[in-house]
């Protein structure tokens, strides 16, 4: 059966991509999750990749290390293309968002380290993090605006766009991000969708606490 490598679900948001494909999608997997920065993370990931990194997915000896790759295969693999939007423009367009996300928000990710089960976090927001934080919500806006009429996600129908920015709607729910009601409404559409809350509850129950990942200040602590 086809394997997903992945790291611990409270803190890894590169992981959280495929897995959200392949569970939202109902496609049988079988999850190998190895917790981060341990003594023993390096070893356990270089026998699943020489890159070194989750996610990694392995079936029938094809090793595919890169979590937008590994969509893109759950999608031609599994889903007959349909991981994209059916329509070629609003494909090239879920494809820019994707890629977007792929590629950029440096600041996002190390200020906001995602951290799942953290609750009521503060982070303190450099002008470099809000000009990030203004162009997720100008995307999200735009996309729910147009997309309305044909569904709760990015593009009206579920696609591998939602599932690159799942983990910023985590950051954006723990750091406590103020948002305009039409990205509040999304997030909370995809914290309610089946396979994002079976992630939640199941970071909860992790016992592993990684010191770096653990940013942000709750009211009480300062
Ligand atoms: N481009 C890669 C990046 C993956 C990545 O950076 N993963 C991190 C964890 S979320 C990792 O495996 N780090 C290795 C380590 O912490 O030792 C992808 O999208 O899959």
């Amino acid at each position: 059966m086809m394997k997903l490598i992945i790291g611990n679900k409270n803190y890894s948001s590169w992981s959280l991509r495929p897995w959200l494909l392949l569970t939202a999608h109902g496609i049988p997997f079988e999850e190998v999750r190895i917790p981060l920065k341990t003594e023993h993370t390096k070893a356990s990931l270089m026998t699943w990749s020489d890159a070194g990194k989750v996610p990694v997915l392995h079936e029938d000896g094809l090793v595919v290390w890169d979590s937008l790759a590994i969509c893109e295969y759950i999608s031609e693999r599994y889903l007959e293309g349909r991981g994209w939007p059916e329509d070629m423009q609003h494909r090239a367009r879920a494809r820019a968002c994707a890629a977007e996300m792929h590629s950029g928000f440096a600041q996002l990710r190390e200020s906001m380290t995602m951290n799942c089960r953290a609750t009521g976090r503060r982070v303190d927001i450099t002008p470099a993090l809000q000009s990030e934080i203004d162009r997720i919500i100008q995307l999200w806006s735009g996309l729910r605006s147009e997309f309305a009429e044909k569904g709760p996600w990015l593009f009206g129908e579920f696609s591998i766009a939602d599932c690159m920015y799942a983990p910023v709607v985590s950051r954006f729910r723990t750091y406590g991000v103020e948002v305009p009601q039409v990205c509040a409404d999304y997030m909370a559409h995809v914290i309610a969708s089946e396979a994002m809350a079976l992630w939640l509850k199941q970071s909860g129950e992790e016992k592993e606490t990684i010191p770096a990942y653990e940013v942000g200040l709750t009211p009480a602590d300062e």
